[in-house]
């Protein structure tokens, strides 16, 4: 195991998918793995890419790979929860879409489909962006389907936030329903191909105008995937944002949030193992739930004494 963290410090792919397995299933070795990449992490340019399914969220990130390798950047990209129902067998649809790259070893693809994993998906997202960062991946991809409050978890793991929307319809009426548009610093509106594009362009920027003045105003980029259009306007409005945020401070602020948000998902999440852990060890609970059933005593002093009882340790886990 020690090996394997020096050989992802050292740019060795071979450790990626090792390593990010071992978060992803909560190997016991997960807290050592996560101590020694940390302090070799926070150079990583992180994007989040959100948006209706089937909005072209993977056709874009593909197009954009072959921009940035050219450029020389290292990229990982992190696609999360593609067994989603709403995007019904994407995670097909999105290897195919990226089967291009595969044979690039400056690009590293992981599918995240953890729902309902211990700590929840935006844990284990985090730390694959961890890892992909200590790796010294210059930008990390992570492609999440906008559709609840896991992307909007997700995107706090983000410097840059991207919102892909189609044209037509309620789509981005729908999108700017959900919040969406609050966490928006740079739209797409994909398929531009498709009627409505303009119409749809027009409506984000009204919405953009209501929202009145902020130090940043997203850009809204046209792109059409398939015939690899607007890519460099997509990229040109993303390297622009990451300008503001290191112009401005912003970044910092972004990442004082983000540690911040960690370290309280952390203290949540070690205190409910280790209770349960030592609830389960120590205590027999079938007992506790007879003697409130039989009105012997009540939930609310139960707990209090049950965890007054419990012996922890936080030093493992
Ligand atoms: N007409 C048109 N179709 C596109 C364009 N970009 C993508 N598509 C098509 O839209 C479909 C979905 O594309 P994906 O890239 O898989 O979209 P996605 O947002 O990653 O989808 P999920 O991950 O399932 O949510 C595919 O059939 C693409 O060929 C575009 O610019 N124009
Ligand atoms: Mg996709």
């Amino acid at each position: 195991m020690q090996q394997l963290i020096e050989e992802c410090l050292q740019g060795n792919p071979y450790a990626l998918p090792r390593l990010i397995s071992l978060l992803e299933n909560k190997d016991p070795q997960r807290y050592e793995i996560l101590k020694r990449l940390y302090p070799h992490t926070g150079k990583a340019f992180v994007i989040g890419i959100t948006g209706t399914p089937g909005a072209g969220k993977s056709s874009l990130v593909s197009q954009l790979l072959h921009r940035v390798r050219r450029k020389g950047l290292t990229v990982g990209v992190i696609v999360v929860d593609p067994t989603s129902p709403f995007s019904g067998g994407a995670i097909l649809g999105d290897r195919i879409r990226m089967q291009e790259h595969a044979l690039d070893n400056g690009v590293y693809i992981r599918s995240m489909g953890t729902r309902g994993s211990l700590g929840g998906l935006s844990q284990a997202t985090r730390e694959a962006v961890h890892v992909l960062d200590a790796f010294g991946k210059d930008l990390v991809l992570v492609e999440t389907v906008g559709v609840g409050q896991s992307e909007v978890d997700i995107v706090k793991t983000a410097d840059t936030t991207v919102v892909v929307l189609t044209p037509g319809g309620g789509d981005s009426v729908q999108a700017i329903k959900a919040g969406v548009m609050e966490i928006a610093d740079v739209f797409v509106i994909n398929k531009a191909d498709l009627l409505g594009a303009e119409q749809t362009c027009t409506e984000v920027n009204t919405m953009l105008d209501m929202k009145g003045k902020s130090k940043w105003r997203p850009p809204v980029v046209l792109t059409v995937t398939i015939r690899d259009e607007g890519i460099d306007e997509f990229w040109d409005a993303l390297v622009e944002h990451r300008r503001f945020l290191e112009g401005t401070n912003r970044l910092m602020d972004i990442r004082r949030a983000r540690v911040r948000l960690e370290l309280e998902e952390q203290i949540k999440y070690l205190v409910t193992n280790q209770v349960f852990k030592k609830i389960k060890e120590q205590i027999s609970l079938e007992e506790v739930v007879e003697a409130i059933t039989q009105r012997q005593q009540n939930p609310y002093s139960a707990t209090r004494e049950l965890l007054n009882q419990i012996e922890f340790s936080f030093s493992e886990g």
